[in-house]
């Protein structure tokens, strides 16, 4: 069992909340461990993930008074948020981020870091770090500027002001700011969506947009071509083109 995340798992659905929130979810050293762990050795027949927070906050960032992680902020970053990330954005499911709360500084980048991010509309994401004198990390200087454009990443960035949900929906930095009261109901949905969805196309869908940043069309023209042929040979696939001819609801299988 672990310490600082709980982990559940139901009908192809695995949850993974952090679970610190007298500290508002803030990482430290075994938090971190533990949510690449957990992303890594998902349950077998897990096809969709949810990181989520408990208590009024989503993930407050780096624990400050972790003076641990103070020493050797490059070491730390290296070899525990790293890690961290590559589990998340490497996961062999799609991965929902469920912004409960606020998400602040590397709290803020790894709910960033999942596939669709969710988050209810009273929470706010801050890039927080300047306010300690840091920049920001966690892979927020690479998704974030992608998303919204150098200038608000920018303002963001240097003014580590509270974002709304709301904004961030307008801006493209997360999917969906829903109602609080509708909130777990929509992760939920969407949750239960992805976890009976072809789950190789939807990594695929990650490969490819992942790449998208560093290639040319061309390039990218290639990366399509050689994902689509190995979609093209799933079951799935098979499946779903069977079930549209025969004008029923497709069951996917994940294969
Ligand atoms: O160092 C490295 O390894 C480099 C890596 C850096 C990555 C980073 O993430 S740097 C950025 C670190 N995070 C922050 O700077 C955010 C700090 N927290 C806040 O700004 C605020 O707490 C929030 C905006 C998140 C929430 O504000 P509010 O007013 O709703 O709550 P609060 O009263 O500030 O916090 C509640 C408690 O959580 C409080 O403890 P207390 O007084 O009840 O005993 C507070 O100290 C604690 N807490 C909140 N954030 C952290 C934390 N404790 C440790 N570390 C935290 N990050």
């Amino acid at each position: 069992s672990h310490q600082t995340i709980a982990v559940t798992h139901q009908d192809g659905i695995t949850r993974i909340v952090l679970n610190r929130p007298e500290v508002m979810n803030a990482l430290n050293r075994t938090m971190r461990l533990e949510i690449a762990q957990a992303f890594n050795d998902l349950p077998e027949d897990t096809r969709c993930a949810v990181l989520t927070g408990t208590g009024r906050a989503f993930c407050s960032g780096q624990d400050l008074t972790d003076a641990e992680a103070g020493l050797d902020v490059g070491r730390v970053l290296r070899e525990e948020y790293e890690p961290m990330l590559a589990a998340i954005t490497g996961a062999r499911v799609p991965v929902i981020a469920a912004v409960n709360g606020v998400a602040a500084g590397a709290g803020a980048n790894l709910a960033l870091a999942a596939d669709v991010v969710i988050a209810t509309e009273s929470a706010v994401l801050i890039q927080a770090f300047t306010r300690i004198a840091l920049m920001p990390d966690a892979g927020g200087t690479h998704i974030i500027p992608r998303a919204v454009g150098l200038a608000r990443a920018k303002g963001m960035m240097l003014f580590a002001e509270p974002l709304s949900a709301g904004q961030a929906a307008d801006w493209g930095l997360i999917w969906e700011a829903a109602p609080d009261a509708e909130f777990e109901a929509r992760v939920a949905a969407r949750a239960a969506a992805l976890s009976t969805g072809p789950t190789r196309a939807y990594l695929a869908v990650r490969d490819a947009l992942t790449a998208s940043g560093n290639n040319d069309m061309a390039a990218q023209l290639e990366v399509e071509a050689r994902l689509q042929a190995e979609l093209a040979a799933t079951e799935d696939f098979r499946e779903g083109v069977a079930a549209f001819l025969g004008k029923r609801a497709a069951a996917f299988t994940g294969r």
